[in-house]
């Protein structure tokens, strides 16, 4: 405990889109509230495969300020304490000959698929990762439910990985499909663990991890099933609050 009745040795971190929100969408008042009065109790942390400027859009602009770690795209651009701690840059790790066959074949993939809509921006270009669309992210919300529903059936997204995965999976690449109409392509162990070494130097005793996709290729599964965490699977963000309201106010 700190002075101000914190239990500092306890870390919750919690995944974004399904646990803290709906897919892409704001947070609620209630939420925000919440993670609020959680932060009175113990550390909190969120862990998101979206890059900063998506985390802001949904958690507020002073996220940063409003939790004690903001890890964007997996951890690899991270917020400790208010403050920047670190960015890794995948086309320093990758190099620019790797990276370019990447993109150019995935382009050439892309360009062969038949949707019913297609929309810009088909590869974002992150700091530590690259994020794929074969619909295009500048798609509107009712055409990302239209291609969700159709990756159900047709599962364009795992086909396409699991090529990717036979063609780069040898160059130290890996693949999480971690939202709706896309998915993250970072260097092996750059998944959301990479965040659990930059909070081993604050040598916490318990770290609680909340996510949704938790299943194997979903982008929490590395993080859920790691031994340094305790993993708590959640349905929906109101599933989020019930497990946490369990264990912290009762
Ligand atoms: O946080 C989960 C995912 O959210 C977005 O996915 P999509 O736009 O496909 O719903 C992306 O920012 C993705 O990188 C991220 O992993």
């Amino acid at each position: 405990m700190n002075n101000s009745g914190v239990d500092t040795t306890t870390l919750c971190l919690f995944d974004v889109d399904g646990t803290l929100t709906a897919a892409r969408q704001k947070a609620t008042p209630h939420m925000l509230e919440f993670l609020n009065k959680l932060r009175q109790k113990v550390r909190v942390g969120v862990v998101g495969g979206s890059d900063l400027t998506k985390i802001k859009e949904q958690l507020g602009d002073d996220v940063t300020k409003q939790v004690d770690y903001v890890f964007a795209e997996n951890g690899l651009v991270a917020y400790r304490f208010g403050q920047l701690h670190s960015v890794q840059s995948i086309q320093a790790y990758l190099g620019e000959e790797i990276l370019q066959d990447f993109i150019n074949f995935c382009l050439d993939y892309m360009a062969k698929i038949k949707l019913p809509k297609k929309r810009g921006t088909f590869i974002e270009f992150r700091n530590g990762m690259l994020n794929i669309s074969p619909i295009g992210r500048s798609c509107s919300q009712e055409e990302r439910i239209e291609f969700f529903e159709l990756d159900k059936t047709e599962k364009i997204r795992e086909k396409f990985v699991a090529v990717l995965k036979e063609k780069f999976g040898q160059k130290g690449l890996a693949f999480s499909i971690g939202g709706q109409i896309s998915f993250d392509v970072f260097p092996e162990g750059w998944d959301k663990r990479y965040c659990l070494g930059i909070v081993e130097k604050d040598t916490y005793k318990t770290i609680h991890f909340f996510g949704d996709k938790i299943q194997i290729g979903g982008n929490d599964y590395e993080i859920y099933t790691d031994p340094r965490t305790i993993g708590h699977e959640v349905k929906s963000p109101d599933d989020t609050q019930r497990i946490c309201q369990e264990l912290f106010f009762s």
